[in-house]
């Protein structure tokens, strides 16, 4: 793996924005249609294309600027006349959510093995709405996901399988965006707030645990550039991924893209 500046720790990814007006504004007018299709016995086989919204996931260390693009990414979406909705986890809203903040906030102590579990048991709670949402046509901007669960909970040592082993059945995402900067520049924008991980140290070894479960699939953006910069990257990662959820791309699961 080449690093290629201080700020391109998994090797950034030079998107071209090749995307017109025009572009932004066909997705309304797809439909389902049936794609006729050969089988290997050469009979015709119908096949249902269901237009559906895609499932972007914004993964990257603390400070990297994964709030602030995912609601500028849902605002232009929105502008754009696709109907879109931004997630996070954890979501701190439901019970298990409340447990989770606890921890974080260092209100309660839990077993790693415990805490993991939970944060996978608060993507589970919301799988069959993420469902529903994706099936109905909204694309869901998700700010955090199984990836974060894997890399931070193998950060403190647990097996990697281990930790990969509850998130499978989950929705795979259509797209995993990496913001990618070095622990050391993201502790500067600002510093860290008082929560549990958000301490030098153990981002170096966050950013390492990213490293090892990263594959060819992911796009990596340099969260070092302009907040307009790396939105524009950005988006047009997204309209690709809106465009082939639109052509009838199908759901497929965790843990493999
Ligand atoms: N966790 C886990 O262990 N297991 C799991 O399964 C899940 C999560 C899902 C929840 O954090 C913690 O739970 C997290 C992982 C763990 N712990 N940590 N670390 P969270 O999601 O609630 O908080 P966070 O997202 O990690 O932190 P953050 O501070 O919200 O970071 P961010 O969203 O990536 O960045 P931001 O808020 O958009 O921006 C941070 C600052 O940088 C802000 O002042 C911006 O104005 C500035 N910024 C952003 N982009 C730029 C650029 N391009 N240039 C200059 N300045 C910028
Ligand atoms: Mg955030």
């Amino acid at each position: 793996m080449s690093i290629i500046s201080p700020c391109r720790n998994l090797g950034a990814l030079v998107v071209p924005r090749s995307f017109n007006f025009q572009r932004k504004f066909s997705y309304k007018y797809c439909s389902g249609k049936i794609r006729m299709e050969a089988n290997s016995n050469n009979n015709i086989e119908d096949r249902r294309v269901e237009p559906r919204g895609a499932l972007v996931v914004l993964e990257g260390l603390d400070r990297s600027g994964k709030s602030s693009q995912s609601s500028r990414l849902v605002s232009y979406l929105e502008g754009s006349g696709i109907s879109a909705e931004l997630w996070r986890f954890p979501d701190r809203t439901t019970n298990v959510g409340q447990m989770i903040s606890s921890y974080l906030t260092n209100m309660s102590q839990l077993d790693d093995h415990t805490i993991h579990l939970l944060f996978s048991a608060n993507r589970w709670e919301k799988r069959s709405l993420m469902e529903t949402k994706l099936k109905a046509g909204t694309t869901l901007i998700v700010d955090r996901y199984s990836y974060s669960g894997v890399a931070f909970s193998s950060s403190k040592g647990l097996d990697i399988e281990w930790c990969k082993a509850p998130e499978v059945g989950l929705f795979a995402p259509d797209a995993v965006i990496f913001l990618d900067i070095s622990p050391e520049k993201a502790a500067e924008r600002g510093g860290y707030g008082g929560e549990r991980y958000e301490k030098l140290e153990f981002q170096r070894k966050v950013a390492e645990s990213y490293k090892a479960l990263h594959d060819a699939s992911w796009k990596i953006v340099d969260a070092c550039q302009s907040m307009e910069d790396v939105e524009k990257q950005l988006q047009d990662i997204v309209l690709d991924s809106v465009m082939e959820c639109q052509k009838g791309k199908p759901l497929s699961h965790l843990w493999s893209l």
